[in-house]
């Protein structure tokens, strides 16, 4: 079938590894396109020029820019429908359980994950006590999300992209510090991830990343 021309903008560590991990898995041709946010290349003119917010992800369709990752993923799923980025059982509730999933993870974890890692982005001032609040946010919402862990085995009860978007920001919380012990299974999603092919190319994807870059230096 034929494909519009892909272009993803990314940063290995980044929440866009969600969006390469969703066209690896709808085995759609791609070309990813480094963004070296440790050196603030996403704010260079020519980034800028590319994604006025300076962000990753960001997906070209042929030419023409989609950002957020919850539309890329929602993109890539319309566009490979049976690539099983969402469950199979397409019922009303679950198309909104799958939003739900996608908005829990980058409207509400990602500012608190943010707030762990790097403080010093949500205030002029002092970043403790923008971190220690954050803390305490991570843990409401990471129960929540255990819960719903304990509950379905999986956020939509079955695999779907929703879990690596969880498992991402996981991630980021706990090498910020974060205690991960209360979460045995957000701590341990990504060795139930890494059963998914889809996900062990991600990651070998995000370590080729990181070597290019590095060599970039
Ligand atoms: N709401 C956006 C968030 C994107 C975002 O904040 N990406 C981070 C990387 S995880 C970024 O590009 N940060 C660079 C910066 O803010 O300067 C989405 O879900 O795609």
């Amino acid at each position: 079938m034929s494909q519009p021309e892909l272009v993803l903008y990314h940063f290995p560590g980044a929440c866009s590894q969600v969006a390469v991990c969703a066209l690896e898995l709808a085995g759609l041709e791609y070309r990813l396109e480094l963004v070296n946010l440790a050196v603030g290349e996403q704010t260079t003119p020519g980034y800028l020029a590319v994604n006025p917010l300076g962000k990753v992800p960001l997906l070209l369709i042929d030419g023409d820019g989609l950002s957020e990752n919850a539309a890329i993923l929602t993109y890539v799923s319309e566009l490979r429908p049976d690539a099983g980025l969402f469950p199979a059982r397409s019922d009303p509730r679950m198309r909104a359980e799958a939003i739900g999933g996608m908005s829990f993870c980058g409207g509400t974890l990602h500012p608190i994950v943010r707030g762990l890692a790097n403080p010093g982005r949500l205030t002029n001032g002092d970043g403790a006590p923008v971190r220690e609040k954050s803390n305490e946010l991570a843990n409401k919402s990471f129960k929540q999300a255990e819960i719903r862990l304990a509950n379905c085995g999986w956020w939509l009860g079955e695999w779907s992209i929703v879990d690596v978007y969880l498992n991402w920001a996981f991630g980021v919380a706990r090498n910020a510090g974060f205690d991960s012990t209360p979460f045995p299974l957000l701590d341990s999603l990504h060795e139930r991830l890494a059963e998914q092919s889809a996900f062990v190319r991600m990651m070998e994807i995000e370590a080729a990343s990181r070597s290019t870059l590095a060599n970039q230096r």
